[in-house]
């Protein structure tokens, strides 16, 4: 066998349809005192790794992961840095809902049944999750996200190819332009997929050139690199959703935090009460449960406390090894 001078190992699961890739051993503890922190090292010093685990051809365009560490704070079990084709994300919904059920099923935190509850370090802050676990199985994880607020209702931005397009920025642990799809012309229909990726591509462009949306308490949190294509569902409180991500793929689940930035946009419209239940709808027709459970500030700004209810499976175990003279050690997209 060829020697190696790197060997991760990990849980591959997947959320509503949607893959997370997590790292159980091989990284090591990554430098910092913060998850955060943690975070901004990964991304200046060890990003290489990041690239190998998500782009081709250990991955795919629509690869998504989060790496495993020790919590940098007392009151949490487990630290998780959340990594995708596109980047470090600060916060994971769906990712977040697959860590929890490996954490449960390969038993790396306490099980009680039938209820565990987890408490992760995640670069955006504390999020619990609680597992309702039945003969040692995940079979539902729900997660107290960070606040979500609505920062921006109204916007406009000039899109080449579209012209001035509407949308509203919510935040939900990360930034997403909300627009009814209508407002781009375009049908939600699976055979249309490329043209509204090109269009939330176009879109997000746009946004960061023209009005690059920064979270009040943390400038290091900005930009808006998902595009959250809305279309009513059954009732008004059933949506379906066309998550385009940068550079251009969409969230198979219903993305976690994106439906927490829309929970905030709709409570902020006075479209959905706490108590009632939002059921966002992926592209694939996954869904999640989400509903309001207290509201907060954030840098004086009106915000929800939003939790998210969703499924994940496990699909396997792996182990990653880099040959020294493999040419692509960092991966490539194309
Ligand atoms: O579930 O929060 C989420 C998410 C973000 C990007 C892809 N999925």
């Amino acid at each position: 066998m060829q020697s190696t001078r790197w060997t991760v190992t990990t849980v591959e699961t997947h959320t509503e349809g949607m893959p997370t890739r997590v790292v159980i051993g091989g990284i090591g503890e990554i430098p910092g005192d913060t998850m955060f922190d943690r975070r901004r090292y990964f991304m200046e010093h060890m990003d290489e790794i990041r690239q190998r685990l998500m782009y081709e051809p250990r991955g795919h365009s629509a690869m998504s992961g989060a790496i495993l560490q020790s919590p940098t704070r007392a009151d949490a079990d487990w630290g998780v840095l959340y990594i995708e084709v596109s980047g470090c994300l600060p916060m994971c919904g769906h990712g977040t809902i697959g860590v929890a059920t490996v954490l449960v099923e390969k038993e790396l935190v306490h099980v009680i049944e039938p209820i565990t509850t987890i408490r992760l370090d995640t670069p955006a802050g504390l999020v619990v999750v609680d597992v309702a676990v039945k003969n040692g199985k995940a079979e539902n994880v729900t997660i107290t996200n960070v606040p979500s607020f609505l920062l921006a209702a109204e916007q406009h931005v000039i899109v080449p190819g579209f012209g001035e397009i509407e949308y509203d920025m919510a935040f939900g642990g990360n930034f997403y332009a909300i627009i009814p799809i209508e407002r781009i012309g375009i049908a939600f229909e699976r055979g249309n997929g490329q043209a509204i990726l090109d269009a939330g591509l176009a879109i997000s462009l746009a946004i960061n050139e023209q009005n690059r949306p920064v979270h009040p308490e943390n400038f290091e949190i900005a930009g808006c690199h998902h595009i959250d294509f809305i279309s009513p569902g059954e009732n008004p409180l059933h949506w379906r959703n066309a998550m385009a991500i940068n550079p251009g793929w969409f969230d198979r689940s219903p993305c976690g935090t994106g439906t927490s930035a829309r929970l905030a946009q709709m409570a902020a419209l006075g479209e959905i009460s706490e108590g009632e239940v939002l059921v966002n709808e992926s592209w694939i027709g996954s869904q999640f449960q989400a509903r309001i459970v207290g509201r907060t500030e954030v840098g004086g700004m009106s915000a929800i406390i939003p939790v998210i209810t969703g499924r994940a499976w496990i699909m396997g175990e792996a182990t990653w090894l880099l040959d020294p003279a493999d040419p692509f050690p960092a991966g490539f997209l194309v």
